[in-house]
């Protein structure tokens, strides 16, 4: 039996609906669907002359706009469990088939668009499945429960709660959308976006101790010219994934000198984890094993690998991997630490045939009760930058939340196949224009850092400017990457130009994708 309620708000509907199992053997629920009704669409604009705003369920994961006659985003088999929710329904592209997770918009060439958005994301993973029909208006398969929901008789399921919203202006209708969505997660509401400087996108995994003193030095004597807020130690300090307190041999001094130093100078430190993956020679998965989400044979569920080293992933519903999580962030936060970067998230959901500590838990669930014993261990002042999050598990629990894949220091890779999550910086301006209307009212969007330097950097001047002018647009966090000693003074002016940046919210309006005066590379396919 399925019950439906519409309750209008606003000038926007929410649908509301549950489903109790009055059959007598379990039922499997699986999506909810809305199909075309020619007659009785009040959309009733046919595929051909329809747009697509497409949304994606991680940073990584490509939005924009589809059209008529396209396929969708082309992602790379290698990247499904950081782009997409629901890698076995994954098919190869056909044209008018879209999906898109959490939100889609249509858009006709004239008229209303309709905006469909699932405001209660905690759960479950929430997509939608598009079809453009030459004739039909567009119909869509909205999936709510892409985590089946097994139903035993008298079980009830309530289904995730979506809006719909119609209105003229499809970016006033994503800003609004975006707003009764945090409301309902219960966002975090900060007005400061702070700024700082990260090592990873200047000295990679090769960072050493003495690389991070160098540049604290710097900032410490530099302060009036270069007033950034935290400086964040990424990836490259730690011993192994898992074993978060011990510093490998590129770090002697370890985390609590280093913290130490930069509170000295007035910096307030920041560190990058990947909370959820624990390497195979960790100290962690040695003395806990239970620890991780194993398989259904009770094996462990090993799931990516890592520098030649295979990872197991913290089972997020396991009270003793909370109860670790709570420790590890309590250190930190005892240590000195400010501000922790949170990465690789997603692998919290992506265990292949993984079963969980609580056989009740959804993979999101899973996610989301891990990213609490962070929040709570670490404390609710200190601030927490999610990263490769799902993106509807974060908000509430995160400060900010990195909206885009990584910036690089070269316009596309040469020798690698190109596909809408791939690192490269057509990539990353697409998603962070296109999500502008997430900023604060998610969490603050963290757009990547700012790239400036002459040295390690094949960009060109004009390929740096118009990443700066992207990060100028797109607001938000303002993290800086380059070694400040080799630093070209003109190349440090553009960082200095952004840092006087304001963060007043500017109403760029990326959905209007027809202007064609604007630079194709901000706004459309590539
Ligand atoms: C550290 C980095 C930085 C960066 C993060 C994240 O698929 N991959 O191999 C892959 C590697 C790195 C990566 C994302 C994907 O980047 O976004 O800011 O912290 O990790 O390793």
């Amino acid at each position: 039996r399925f019950r439906a309620g519409v309750s209008p708000d606003d000038g926007g509907l929410f649908l509301k609906s549950e489903f109790t199992n009055e059959t007598g053997s379990p039922v499997e629920v699986d999506f909810l669907r809305w199909s075309r009704s020619p007659e009785r669409d009040s959309l009733a604009v046919p595929g051909p002359r329809l747009r697509v705003y497409r949304e994606g369920w991680t940073m990584a994961s490509a939005c924009g706009t589809v059209g008529w006659g396209e396929t969708d985003f082309r992602c790379n088999p290698d990247y499904l469990p950081f782009a997409v929710s629901v890698p076995e329904r994954f098919e190869p592209p056909k044209p008018n088939r879209f999906t898109s997770e959490y939100v889609t918009v249509l858009l006709p060439d004239e008229g209303d668009s309709l905006l469909a958005g699932f405001v209660t994301t905690a759960d479950r993973v929430c997509r939608f499945e598009i079809e453009l029909g030459e004739t039909a208006p567009a119909g869509f398969d909205a999936v709510s429960c892409g985590d089946r929901a097994r139903l035993l008789p008298g079980e009830t399921f309530r289904a995730e709660e979506l809006l719909l919203l119609p209105g003229p202006d499809a970016w006033a209708l994503l800003r609004k959308y975006a707003g009764i969505w945090g409301d309902r997660m219960q966002l975090r509401r900060r007005d400061h976006t702070p700024t700082g400087w990260c090592s990873w996108y200047y000295y990679f995994s090769k960072v050493t101790e003495a690389d991070v003193l160098e540049n604290l030095a710097y900032m410490k004597e530099h302060r009036a010219e270069w007033p950034l807020e935290y400086l964040q130690i990424d990836d490259g300090y730690q011993a192994a994934l898992g074993d978060w307190l011990v510093t490998n041999e590129k770090f002697p001094h370890g985390l609590r000198f280093l913290a130490e130093q930069i509170r000295a100078a007035g910096i307030k430190p920041g560190l990058w984890l990947a909370p959820f993956m624990v390497e195979e020679r960790s100290s962690l998965l040695v003395e806990h094993p239970d620890y991780v989400v194993h398989d259904s044979r009770g094996d462990i569920a090993w799931t990516t690998e890592w520098r030649g080293s295979r990872v197991a992933v913290l089972d997020g519903t396991h009270p003793g991997a909370q109860a670790y999580l709570r420790t590890l962030f309590r250190s930190l936060a005892e240590i000195g630490f400010e501000y922790v970067k949170l990465d690789f998230m997603m692998y919290a959901c992506a265990a292949k045939d993984g079963r969980f500590h609580d056989p009740g838990a959804t993979r999101v669930q899973a996610l989301r009760r891990g990213l609490a014993a962070i929040r709570e261990g670490f404390g609710d002042d200190r601030f927490i930058l999610g990263c490769t999050t799902v993106l509807g598990a974060s908000a509430g629990l995160v400060d900010a939340e990195r909206i885009s894949t990584d910036i690089t220091p070269y316009w596309r890779p040469d020798n690698r196949e190109d596909f809408a999550e791939a690192p490269t910086v057509p990539n990353v301006c697409r998603n962070v224009i296109n999500r502008r209307y997430m900023h604060k009212a998610l969490w603050i969007n963290d757009p990547d850092v700012h790239i400036a330097r002459l040295d390690n950097n094949r960009l060109s001047e004009e390929e740096v400017q118009l990443w700066s002018s992207a990060l100028w647009l797109a607001g938000g966090l303002l993290l800086l990457c380059d070694r400040f000693e080799s630093l070209a003074p003109e190349r440090a002016e553009l960082s200095k130009l952004l840092l006087r940046r304001t963060d007043a919210f500017r109403d760029v309006r990326p959905l209007d994708f027809r202007d064609s005066t604007v630079p194709s590379v901000w706004f459309g396919r590539f």
